[in-house]
């Protein structure tokens, strides 16, 4: 990982510009591009915003289906660059791989749909002149990349995608782009950690520089509270010897904060830290500020700790879904999401099944949210529907695949590039390193084993680690839940398992696999990040049948029930936060429904439950 991930900022020394709006388009079904030398211009009239999904603008299967190449152009005038700066061109994200030329020419290439990367593109500019940016794209899914799916050849060659997951296969440009200008000698990362010791915090600072001529001497850093003002200053030399090969730096240092003001759950305080790095006459070589918050995370006694605080977990697990939009971000939408989820009395969600735009962050970091962050490890275990295998204890092998070493990189690599995107977020309290794979095999012991611990290695607060469980994970059977710090289980008691006419068995079988759950979990917390049922908003019946809003609510009634009578459960992550779109197939309607909104985020009757259910649970207990 030799980018910089540090999301784009305008300062004294850093100017950007987005690219975001109309660009040109086209499918390449052949795989021809290449070849035609579409890298230099593409064919054809077609036309797509940037960002968004593309599969959501089309009225015929084919390109609302479309599996393979896709191809992205646009033309952007680029002035002179000021002396001593370099050129970037900086991608919220591109689905699932991307190849980057500009002018032609190869700039970058990136595996992985839902992370942001960098090209240098100082090189290829054409100074004050026309620039043309042309990217391809590549939704296909396979075992060897996250998340995992297989692709289906069709019998006129057509490709269709083959998800091992239960979400559309949203594609493209999904999130911004920036052409970015930062120096040359420039901060790279910055690392922060924190010690609270009663009113005072200890900020302890890690940063990273780079360089190509003459090397910084100094990193002055400034602390400015939310008002701000400045609360600390210090000025410290730069290692350059920390990694001369590669002309790389190191500043290490604390800041000690008197009467700190905390970061809390829906509480949030937010500081900025101010870093200038000097040339050794004092001149101002780069510059950055950094939002962070003072909170620790810890797992102790069998409670979610921040600031030392248990804190019980309420919310939701969510998608990057919406109308029209697909999977691209948008404020307004964060914006009404956030509201409804404070409504219902939330204050925490996961990023299933992948890592958001860095924009929902942004936003829980000011609304104190607290996120668990997950990984796009999702759809390890070869079954389309893996939802409905989890409860029939059958063996839904897949670590024992040839390719799964690539896998095993690919899952370390997209770990440590969610980790350095979003570890200086407040509100990223813990890391999920998957969802719902095979965890009962000797082989998927010795593959969690290595992400596990490739995880702990690359987060400097060291955060809780978890993962989600399915029901095939049982206490008995499960050989991964011993890595987590706290365990996540998504059970669906009520739905896929003992759902409708046997409903009245659910109670039993969920409280039968919590005290056997208990006997195992050597102390570890339990949060449940799934659990919900299908219900089709305005579908009233009495009684409550499968799919209607009365059954949503006793569904979620007993839930709470069982939950309630086990004092190790530190959270409830409902499913979903909101109906969203799936592939098609006999058990979903136009999507799935198990949204407490509905995808237009107008609520069902069972929203009015949590809203009782939550305001009663405090946030935090002393
Ligand atoms: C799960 C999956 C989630 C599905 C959900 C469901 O276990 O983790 O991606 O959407 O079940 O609704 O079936």
């Amino acid at each position: 990982m030799n980018d910089s991930l540090l999301y784009p900022e305008i300062n004294e020394k850093r100017s950007y510009r987005m690219l975001d709006g109309i660009w040109k388009f086209a499918f390449d079904e052949e795989a021809k591009g290449e070849r035609e030398n579409w890298n230099n211009g593409l064919p054809g009239q077609e036309y797509m915003p940037v960002p968004g999904s593309f599969a959501e603008f089309f009225t015929d299967k084919k390109r609302k289906n479309y599996c393979g190449n896709f191809w992205y152009e646009t033309d952007v005038f680029i002035p002179e660059k000021k002396e001593g700066m370099k050129q970037l061109l900086r991608f919220g994200s591109v689905t699932h791989r991307a190849k980057v030329f500009c002018n032609g020419i190869l700039v970058g290439e990136h595996e992985g749909g839902f992370l942001p990367f960098v090209c240098d593109i100082t090189a290829v500019v054409k100074p004050n002149g026309n620039n043309r940016i042309v990217v391809l794209g590549n939704n296909e899914l396979n075992e060897r990349t996250l998340p995992c799916g297989a692709v289906k050849i069709k019998k006129d060659g057509t490709k269709l995608a083959k998800p091992y997951f239960d979400f559309f296969n949203y594609a493209g440009i999904q999130r911004s782009v920036w052409l970015m200008e930062i120096p040359e000698t420039s901060i790279k990362d910055i690392d922060i950690c924190y010690r609270i010791e009663q009113k005072d915090a200890e900020i302890r600072f890690s940063v990273v520089t780079e360089w190509t001529g003459a090397s910084p001497k100094q990193l002055c850093v400034k602390l400015r509270d939310e008002d701000g003002k400045l609360v600390k200053e210090i000025l410290l030399p730069v290692d350059e010897n920390a990694d001369a090969e590669n002309k790389s730096g190191r500043t290490d240092g604390t800041l000690y904060v008197e009467d700190a003001k905390l970061w809390q759950v829906l509480d949030a305080h937010l500081y900025t830290m101010e870093l200038f790095l000097l040339s050794a006459d004092d001149t101002m070589l780069d510059c950055y500020r950094q939002k962070l918050g003072i909170r620790t995370v810890t797992v102790r006694d069998g409670r979610i700790m921040v600031n030392d605080q248990p804190v019980y977990l309420k919310g939701y697990g969510k998608h990057e879904d919406f109308d029209v939009l697909g999977r691209t971000f948008n404020w307004s939408i964060a914006k009404k999401d956030f509201e409804c989820m404070k409504w219902t009395g939330a204050n925490c969600f996961r990023t299933s099944h992948y890592p958001y735009a860095e924009e929902w962050y942004q936003f829980a970091d000011e609304e104190g949210f607290l996120i668990i962050d997950e990984v796009p490890a999702v759809g390890m275990m070869r079954s389309m529907h893996n939802f409905v295998d989890a409860g029939t204890g059958k063996y839904t092998y897949f670590f024992e695949t040839p390719t799964v070493s690539e896998l095993l990189a690919n899952h370390i690599r997209e770990t440590g590039e969610m980790i350095a995107r979003d570890k200086n977020h407040p509100s990223v309290i813990a890391f999920s390193l998957l969802n719902e794979p095979e965890t009962t095999s000797e082989v998927s012991r010795e593959y969690f084993e290595k992400v596990f611990e490739a995880a702990r290695r690359f987060d400097p607060q060291q955060r809780p680690l978890t993962g989600a469980l399915e029901k095939n994970s049982s206490p008995e059977k499960c050989k991964c839940f011993p890595f987590m710090d706290f365990i996540c289980l998504n059970r669906y008691y009520g739905w896929y398992i003992s759902g409708g006419e046997d409903f009245d068995e659910a109670e039993e079988l969920f409280c039968d696999e919590m005290v056997r759950w208990d006997r195992v979990r050597g102390g570890r917390p339990i949060v449940f990040t799934e659990f919900g049922a299908d219900t089709i908003a305005g579908l009233h019946d009495l009684p409550g049948t499968m799919w209607s809003e009365e059954y949503q609510k006793e569904y979620y009634e007993m839930n709470f029930r069982v939950m309630d009578r086990f004092p190790f459960v530190q959270g409830e992550l409902v499913w979903n936060f909101a109906d969203f779109q799936t592939g098609e197939g006999i058990f979903r309607v136009n999507g799935n429904h198990k949204g407490i909104f509905t995808r237009t985020r107008e609520p069902k009757s069972a929203a009015f439950i949590l809203k009782e259910r939550w305001s009663r649970i405090p946030d935090r207990t002393a």
